[in-house]
């Protein structure tokens, strides 16, 4: 039984979290949300991943072999793979071109040219650990089968998003960091100058209430300008690297970097790979623990991102700096910082909050709003990562706290599974019916019975 709700009402949570990730289920892959996000996404898949393992682990590696069909010969996985069948979405499969602006995409399927944050081999671990507890040989031999694929991605985030060997990785766009209107990148959006381009329409605002929940026509139009820059580069890492005017060292992604080389590494033991392999994987987590520990900021208490720009450190209050909670064999020192950080007056312990949760950006601190996005709404998958991390630091209580917490919250009538939540009065914001939320629902509700 679980201790954040009585049987009653877990039971129906789980019922009704089952019934989204069934609701957007495509077969070999799951909608984000039913109609803001009609594609496969990479992080959220990963994330649904993590939920569908409960019910069915065979359904949750299809997840990640049909993702992991459409990476490029790089190794890199795109952010969005696009089905012909399913919705309006914008920008679309020919806004991105991928086929043809880059030999290194896929012929088909189409799909963007941006990646999202590598937490797929967190997902491919807890498969296997199920596969293995539970003798399911025919799925250990598929997690044999994408393991190739798994390290190629992790190859090309080492040698392409971090080729000066600085342990943060870099993105070229807001998109990539999965926070896309967080005021992380305010100050290097506000240095871009936007040129001519095609007009375009956006789909998102049909399916919100309120525009104020989605970012700005502004944010947009800066989010397109990068990709058409993007597309001028063909997409090539080196020609993109040279003078391209969004590049951010993500302390986030480099954080769940970190990790996921630790759970890869883990897998690969297992299954017996190369040891030339191992000694790689556990080489990057360690890399990716030392560039994360070394953006810790002693001022703010969190960890910052690097503008490479300016050469300054993105001096910003969001979740994102809490993200050194998700990596491995943390130094016990930064660790207590950054609990203290999380549950002070910044984050879980604002005044204020409907429920003692992490808002993705500070309140009071410059650029917070409290329904817009990932300016400041609590992300329940945010929390989960934090939740994660904070589990393997022996920071149970603290954990523990955050997960009963969230399960709250996403237990009233009116929370469906929404995207995100306004912190102050808990009202659901963006999409309902949100996959990943659906899933790490589950997973939540799931915790006390392992
Ligand atoms: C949001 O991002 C997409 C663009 O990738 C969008 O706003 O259209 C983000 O929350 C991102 O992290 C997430 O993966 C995606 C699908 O849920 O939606």
């Amino acid at each position: 039984m679980d201790r954040a709700l009585p049987p009653s009402q877990t039971d129906s949570l789980r019922e009704a979290a089952l019934e989204v990730l069934r609701k957007n289920d495509l077969g070999d892959w799951t909608k984000p949300a039913p109609r803001l996000y009609p594609h496969q996404w990479s992080w959220d898949s990963a994330l649904i991943a993590m939920g569908l393992v409960h019910t069915d682990p065979g359904r949750a590696m299809r997840e990640l072999e049909t993702l992991f069909a459409a990476q490029w010969s790089d190794g890199r996985v795109p952010h969005i793979v696009f089905n012909p069948r399913t919705g309006d979405y914008f920008p679309g499969a020919d806004w991105w071109a991928s086929t043809r602006t880059s030999s290194l995409a896929p012929v088909e399927p189409a799909t963007s040219g941006l990646i999202q944050p590598p937490v797929h081999a967190l997902a491919l671990s807890r498969i296997f650990d199920g596969a293995r507890a539970q003798h399911l040989h025919a799925l250990e031999s598929r997690i044999h089968d994408v393991f190739p694929r798994f390290l190629a991605w992790h190859r090309y985030l080492v040698e392409c998003r971090d080729a000066a060997g600085s342990g943060l990785l870099t993105i070229y766009h807001p998109w990539e960091s999965g926070t896309d209107n967080s005021p992380r990148w305010d100050s290097c959006l506000a240095r871009l100058e936007v040129g001519q381009m095609p007009a375009y329409q956006r789909h998102d605002l049909k399916h919100v209430e309120d525009p104020a929940e989605r970012p700005t026509h502004r944010e947009y139009d800066r989010y397109l300008w990068l990709v058409h820059l993007l597309k001028q580069a063909s997409y090539s890492d080196e020609v993109i690297q040279r003078d391209f005017p969004f590049q951010i060292r993500d302390v986030l992604m480099s954080a769940i970097f970190a990790a996921a080389n630790h759970c890869l590494a883990h897998i690969g033991e297992a299954i017996g790979r190369p040891s030339s392999e191992l000694e790689e994987l556990r080489t990057w987590s360690d890399r990716f623990r030392r560039g994360v520990e070394g953006a810790w900021d002693d001022e703010l208490q969190l960890a910052l991102d690097w503008d490479a720009g300016i050469e300054q450190p993105v001096r910003v209050q969001t979740c994102a700096g809490l993200s050194p909670l998700i990596v491995p064999d943390l130094s016990s020192d930064v660790r207590d910082a950054v609990m203290a950080s999380l549950s002070g007056p910044r984050f879980a312990g604002a005044a204020g909050l409907a429920y003692a949760v992490v808002p993705s950006t500070a309140p009071d601190s410059p650029g917070f709003h409290a329904r817009s996005y990932w300016r400041g709404p609590t992300w329940p998958v945010a929390n989960w990562l934090l939740w994660w991390g904070m589990l393997r630091h022996g920071s149970e209580q603290q954990a523990e706290a955050i997960r009963v917490a969230n399960l709250e919250l996403l237990q009233q009538p009116q929370a469906q599974f929404a995207e995100y939540f306004d912190p102050f009065t808990a009202e659901p914001l963006g999409s309902r019916d949100q996959s990943w939320t659906a899933s790490i629902a589950l997973d939540w509700l799931a915790f006390r019975e392992r």
